[in-house]
């Protein structure tokens, strides 16, 4: 279902000049009440007159984490505390937590946002979403519930750490929709299956994000629950969930362009990126109001394809995540993502989606283990059949990423398992650094 038709399935030229006439007013907003950017577009000899249309977003500085630092927490807030009516943080990899505030506008328009998410996903006020992301300083549960309500579903607002208690309520109240991490739902899987109540649920769609995960892995939840899965991507200093989405013709995350203008660039060079090829994704917030962010170099690998969708919307698709700029390991000089990893397992009969990858460096050379959780059936079986296994994945693993890594089975359970976002590296060699 379509939310927002007029916005959704809006013509190109509707749209370029619907995001001019936002950036302008944006870029003026930021000049005017945040003394950081006056400051970063003076050092560019740019004035606000200098901005007159979309194209003009190359003239922009950029945004990046440093700034976010630098900033924190309000630096970079456009409107005083008064209108302010909420602040949400996720933990930055290293440093201070990454910071988003909110006015009441802002929200509601995170909130129809997140809606368009759910509608595409096929959610309407009919269904009954459990939110099984973690309510709190994360825009997950919050970001989510928002967005339901805004649907018109009834949300059953579970959080996250009660797995047992989640299922209950999935059965008792007939939940017929679930946001949650990817890893979250395939530990939920699991229980259900422990369980054995698999016929007592009503589940028929997932909506996941938060984190990267794979086609293979959305395959994997399908047929296991018997559902739709859907991709949801956001970030906390953008917004949080709802910034983009898959339709049921999962040929990318439709990007809500007419709020968040995407861009694909060269992390080397800086220069934009043509359709199709890969770089990172930067976002300018088009009308947000408590902390707008220019060019904000999100650090998400991905590429871009504009063109109508069979959908029917209009919208950019955003390709499948690569992973980030900062989760790619370089090990004896090779590129390898953890994604990959995951694609390669996903493939094996036997091997779960639990695994970790321990990169360490002995007699100055890397070494990479690979710890892969097997299914209980497999660890059941014999030794022949382990090794057999662990041959297979060494293979697999060899032909993904090109390195020969040491293979690690894992019991069942014998990894630790994520209700929020899930960790899949381990790198000692940091520690001597
Ligand atoms: O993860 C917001 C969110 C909540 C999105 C619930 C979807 C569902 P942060 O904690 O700020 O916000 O983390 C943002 O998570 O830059 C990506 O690296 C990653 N990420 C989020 N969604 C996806 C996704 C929330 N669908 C960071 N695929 C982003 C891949 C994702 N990565």
């Amino acid at each position: 279902m379509i939310w927002n038709e007029s916005k959704e399935c809006m013509s190109r030229d509707q749209l370029e000049e619907l995001q001019s006439k936002r950036l302008v007013k944006t870029v003026n907003r930021v000049y005017h009440n945040v003394e950081y950017y006056r400051k970063k577009m003076q050092e560019l000899g740019l004035e606000p007159g200098d901005i007159k249309d979309i194209h003009d977003i190359e003239k922009l500085p950029f945004t990046t984490y440093e700034d976010l630092k630098i900033t924190y927490p309000f630096g970079l807030s456009a409107v005083p505390t008064s209108e302010l009516i909420r602040v949400h943080a996720s933990s930055g990899t290293t440093g201070k937590p990454k910071i988003g505030v909110y006015t009441r506008r802002d929200i509601e328009i995170w909130s129809e946002a997140v809606a368009r998410c759910l509608a595409m996903a096929g959610i309407t006020r009919d269904d009954i979403i459990q939110v099984g992301y973690g309510y709190g300083l994360f825009t997950g549960g919050l970001g989510a519930h928002y967005g339901a309500e805004y649907l018109g579903a009834m949300v059953i607002p579970m959080s996250t750490g009660n797995t047992k208690k989640l299922i209950d309520m999935m059965i008792d109240c007939k939940a017929t929709a679930i946001a949650c991490t990817p890893s979250y739902l395939l530990h939920v899987a699991e229980d259900i299956e422990k369980y054995d109540v698999l016929d007592k649920i009503h589940l028929r769609t997932a909506i996941c994000g938060a984190e990267p995960w794979t086609d293979e892995m959305r395959d994997q939840m399908e047929k296991r629950l018997n559902i739709k899965a859907y991709d949801i991507y956001g970030l906390t200093e953008i917004c949080g969930p709802g910034v983009a989405c898959d339709c049921e013709y999962h040929k990318g995350l439709h990007i809500w362009e007419d709020h968040f203008y995407p861009e694909i660039i060269n992390p080397t060079t800086m220069k934009q990126e043509a359709e199709g090829v890969t770089g990172e994704m930067v976002i300018t917030n088009l009308t947000k109001e408590g902390m707008p962010l220019l060019r904000y170099r999100t650090r998400d690998l991905t590429s871009l394809q504009y063109g109508k969708c069979e959908c029917g919307r209009t919208m950019a698709r955003i390709q499948r995540f690569k992973g980030r700029t900062d989760d790619m390991l370089i090990i004896r000089g090779v590129n390898v993502f953890p994604s990959q990893v995951e694609a390669a397992l996903l493939t094996i009969d036997g091997t779960t989606p639990h695994y970790m990858l321990v990169v360490d460096r002995v007699d100055n050379k890397d070494t990479l283990e690979v710890q892969v959780e097997v299914a209980e059936k497999v660890f059941t079986d014999e030794v022949s059949g382990l090794e057999k296994l662990s041959e297979e994945i060494h293979q697999k693993l060899k032909g993904a990423i090109g390195l020969n890594a040491k293979v690690r089975l894992v019991e069942p359970n014998g990894l630790e398992h994520f209700d929020g976002k899930s960790k899949h590296v381990i790198d000692k060699r940091k520690l001597y650094e």
